[in-house]
């Protein structure tokens, strides 16, 4: 990705990857959003990442725990 997301981009990206449609990102589908966003980690820090983002502990990443990252990540 060369240009910024846009909001409605990193809407898309969310639901695009939560193929559980539950309006959160378990482990598998948090590895499909870094794909969408062209960011190609190791499993080891992509599970890093991910309890990072899970701010709540419940094991999955909301829609705001993912924009949290992303903008403590510099991505978006
Ligand atoms: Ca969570």
């Amino acid at each position: 990705m060369t240009t910024r997301p846009t909001e409605d981009d990193l809407l898309a990206v969310f639901t695009r990857a939560d193929l559980g449609k539950d309006e959160r990102l378990d482990l598998m589908e948090f590895t499909l959003v870094l794909e969408h966003l062209g960011l190609a980690w190791t499993r080891a820090e992509t599970q890093d990442r991910f309890e990072k983002a899970d701010a709540n502990l419940d094991g999955f990443i909301s829609y705001a725990e993912y924009r949290a990252i992303l903008e403590e990540q510099g991505w978006a």
